[in-house]
């Protein structure tokens, strides 16, 4: 269990103690029950699950008993001692069952739901903050998210704590109960970095160092690797190594030579020994230090048990050491504290190297029960065992400071929205340049709506066409800074301050960041009571590079609006690595996220205005608009509300077809100029085709796809179904979009439609728009051949000859 540390003032806290952080010994007995007691009902879930519950296929159930095991000690401690209901917290995704059992210990948990851990309508397999009923405050699962989720949501309090937007009595810690392996995850670091560039405060990291991942046991060198990338960062590290018993110990003859040994050994052998118990630790210790002085005596003056208890009273599983420790925290300063552990602390397969989804049989399972004292039948008993207590754990659970009926769910009132935004005025513009306009134009037109606006962005602020509004609203930190004359004499269009009144947050490149910003942003109604409407930008391209974070904010109904600009290969001179090809499936895939893509300012200007009512509603979503630089000519119409509701609904005709007609173009986003063209130049031959602007696809393929859950196979009742519902039944549509053509073929499906899509299905690289378009089959010659074959594809179809 190598150490070596450089000695740190905030290093070990048995040092300096004030008296009121030194929990008494009967309130330590009570937690020690406690723990004993939620680490039963944590390991019976999951028996119960596996090994009771009847089963009607034939997977296992799973669940992790030691990675349970192993924070059951930490998480007693934080949740029975020191937390309060201010506090949030992100449980490291395994140890669901230890959560679980505390809330049902506070009566949160019911034991339905217990029962029925993994099951439909039971408690989830990792916490859930909208799955779970018992108040989970972050979701977990993908490790590491959970953990970067603190930071940003400790910003989001400094935010809304400088804006007066939240009450002192609702603020508090953001801690996460992390395991040691999520700290090979890269997006920890990024968030790490970017939790620094902001000051934050008042998070606390826990972290469960049973040195031991889902494969295997850890490097022994990373442990000192951590300790001083946290303290680089302004984070107080709080190192648990050693429980009260031994460094009681150490104070004893021999007692150095033991702290050496455990100081020196490997990870690998300190797992194996914990697993085979105190005739090893003997036979080891003995032959390592037993020549030394006083060694073979301290050994000789304990059985077996204690000797195994002695070696695996680490820190971590320490209440004494753990409260103390947490007691000790005096300022909001970031803090880390190491919490040495044992994975499956208690089990019979305590640090085996295999134990990740190792269950115990139902005989072990008999024996753990004999010593908690529990008789058949009252395993889910919450004082089972313990009933000479019962009295003062009642009292002493309804004491505790987190479980006090506090709210701790909020909801904040919704911010009106005008009935409509002004449509910045050209004769040509991109969407990226009209989104700018807008928003900047919010900040002037509609103060109190633009109050509750935050943006952010991962270092593309300018680019993404934010500056203006960042112009006139500010960037956020917790210090104002004064620029200087010297740096205002710059000629530049960016004037930005910084202060605490500013409304933009601005990132470094992780685009991880971004999302899990947008996460904590978009949760601020609930987390805090106070409304915000967060705006995030990315390059379209590089929304995979976060997709998981993404996906992570979406799965906690996070409300955010981001915009994915620029997209698609109309970026063309920028080369095939910032052309996203397949993000349109990922906007039309993704649950709680509804997806646009419009062509025109005012379809824009449109969705943008009906985001920020959707990001409030009470089933709304988030909303990703994927934008574009291509300035495209506007056309002129009437914007009347049954267009506003089409656009909103995914698609209108831009030219209504004749009824009955034979074929349709249907465009999406930054093409709409060539499916124009196009539709001109074939209007002779095919006259009455109509012109289909989808802004949607996500919004008018899901509409079908429940339309036809609910009903009729014509899917009578859903948008696309009443747009296509005038052509003709044997008409012909050809699709085409700045992306992957599967996005529209679909389309063909709802009446049996011929259809040619197309699409961009290859990498881009540079180029010119109608070099680029060629290549990819996208341009006017590529729509006007492809309408033409499927005309053809009808002729031969109406006289019986099938088409290959
Ligand atoms: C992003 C991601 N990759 C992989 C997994 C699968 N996985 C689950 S737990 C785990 C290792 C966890 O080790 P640690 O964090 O140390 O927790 P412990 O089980 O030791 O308590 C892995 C790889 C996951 N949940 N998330
Ligand atoms: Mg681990």
């Amino acid at each position: 269990m190598a150490s070596k540390r450089a000695p740190n003032a905030s290093a070990t806290v048995a040092l300096a103690a004030s008296r009121h952080d030194v929990v008494s010994a009967e309130r330590l007995e009570t937690l020690r029950a406690l723990e004993r007691k939620i680490l039963w009902l944590a390991v019976w879930m999951i028996h119960n699950a596996n090994q009771i519950r009847p089963k009607r296929d034939f997977l296992k159930v799973g669940g992790h008993q030691a990675s349970s095991a192993s924070v059951a000690s930490i998480m007693t401690a934080l949740y029975m001692d020191v937390l309060t209901p201010q506090d949030r917290v992100a449980v490291k995704p395994h140890a669901s069952p230890i959560f679980h059992a505390i809330q049902y210990l506070f009566g949160r948990q019911s034991l339905d739901k217990m029962r029925n851990f993994r099951g439909l309508g039971g408690v989830q397999s990792y916490p859930s903050r909208t799955k779970d009923t018992d108040d989970v405050d972050f979701s977990t699962g993908s490790v590491g998210l959970g953990v970067a989720m603190t930071s940003f949501a400790a910003l989001v309090q400094d935010y809304l704590q400088m804006k007066a937007m939240v009450p002192a009595e609702r603020r508090g810690r953001m801690v996460a109960i992390v395991g040691d392996a999520e700290l090979d995850e890269g997006n920890v670091f990024e968030a790490l970095l970017e939790g620094w560039k902001h000051d934050i405060r008042n998070v606390w990291w826990v972290i469960d160092y049973n040195r031991q991942s889902l494969d295997a046991v850890v490097s022994d060198r990373l442990f000192t690797r951590l300790d001083s990338v946290f303290t680089d960062m302004g984070w107080n590290v709080v190192t648990l190594k050693y429980g009260r018993r031994m460094t009681e110990v150490f104070q004893r003859r021999g007692g150095d030579a033991l702290k050496n040994w455990i100081d020196d050994s490997s990870n690998t052998l300190y797992s194996a020994l914990s697993f085979q118990g105190g005739q090893a630790w003997r036979h080891q210790l003995n032959t390592d230090i037993g020549n030394l002085p006083g060694v073979e005596e301290l050994l000789a003056s304990m059985d077996d048990q204690a000797l195994h208890a002695l070696m695996t009273d680490l820190g971590g599983h320490d209440l004494d050491t753990l409260t103390h420790a947490f007691r000790s925290v005096k300022d909001d300063t970031p803090t880390c504290f190491i919490a040495y552990t044992i994975k499956g602390m208690g089990l019979p397969f305590a640090g085996h190297k295999d134990n990740h989804a190792g269950q115990m049989t139902a005989e072990q399972i008999g024996v753990l029960k004999e010593r908690m004292g529990i008789r058949d039948g009252e395993e889910w008993e919450r004082f089972a065992g313990l009933e000479s207590l019962r009295g003062d754990l009642e009292r002493f659970l309804a004491s505790v400071p987190f479980a006090q009926p506090v709210e701790r769910r909020f909801t904040a009132p919704q911010v009106a929205v005008p009935a409509a935004f002004e449509v910045p005025k050209a004769e040509q513009i991109s969407t990226q340049e009209a989104f700018g306009r807008v928003v900047a134009s919010i900040a002037r037109q509609h103060p109190s709506l633009a109050d509750h606006i935050v943006t952010t962005a991962p270092d593309v602020t300018t680019s993404t066409n934010l500056g203006p509004w960042v112009n006139r609203r500010g960037i956020f930190s917790r210090h104002a800074h004064e620029l200087g004359p010297a740096v205002s004499q710059v000629a530049s269009p960016q004037q930005w301050t910084m202060s605490p009144k500013g409304q933009h947050i601005e990132l470094g490149i992780a685009e991880n960041n971004l999302f899990i910003m947008l996460a904590a942003l978009g949760l601020s109604h609930s987390l805090f009571g106070a409304r915000l409407l967060p705006i995030g930008t990315v390059y379209d391209p590089f929304v995979c590079r976060g997709l998981d974070a993404l996906n992570y904010a979406c799965y906690q109904d996070a409300r955010f609006l981001l915009a994915g600009t620029p997209s698609g290969i109309t970026l063309a001179p920028e080369g095939g690595a910032h052309q996203s090809v397949y993000t349109p499936l990922i906007g039309m895939g993704q649950p709680n996220l509804v997806s646009y893509e419009p062509a025109f300012a005012d379809d824009l200007t449109e969705i943008l205005r009906w985001s920020l009512e959707h990001m409030q509603a009470e089933h709304g979503s988030a909303v990703y608009l994927r934008l574009s630089t291509r300035p495209i000519p506007q056309v002129s119409r009437p914007y009347t509300d049954e267009l506003r509701r089409d656009v909103i609904e995914g698609g209108y005709w831009l030219v209504p077809p004749e009824d009955g007609a034979d074929l349709a173009i249907v465009a999406c986003g930054a093409v709409l100029p060539e499916a124009m063209e196009a539709h001109r130049q074939i209007a002779e031959d095919a006259p009455g085709a109509g012109l289909l602007v989808v802004t949607s696809p996500g919004r008018l393929e899901k509409g079908w796809t429940q339309a036809q859950r609910v009903g009729s196979l014509e899917c009578n009742g859903s948008h696309v179904a009443s747009l296509l519902g005038r052509l003709s039944p044997s008409a012909g549509l050809v699709t085409v979009l700045d992306g992957y053509p599967a996005t529209l073929s679909w389309l063909g499906s709802v009446f049996g439609h011929r259809i040619v899509s197309l699409g961009v299905d290859r990498f881009g690289q540079s180029g010119d728009i109608p070099d680029l378009y060629r290549i990819h089959g996208i341009d006017t010659d590529a729509i006007v051949d492809a309408a033409a074959r499927v005309c053809v594809m009808e002729r031969l179809a109406a006289r019986g000859t099938h088409v290959h």
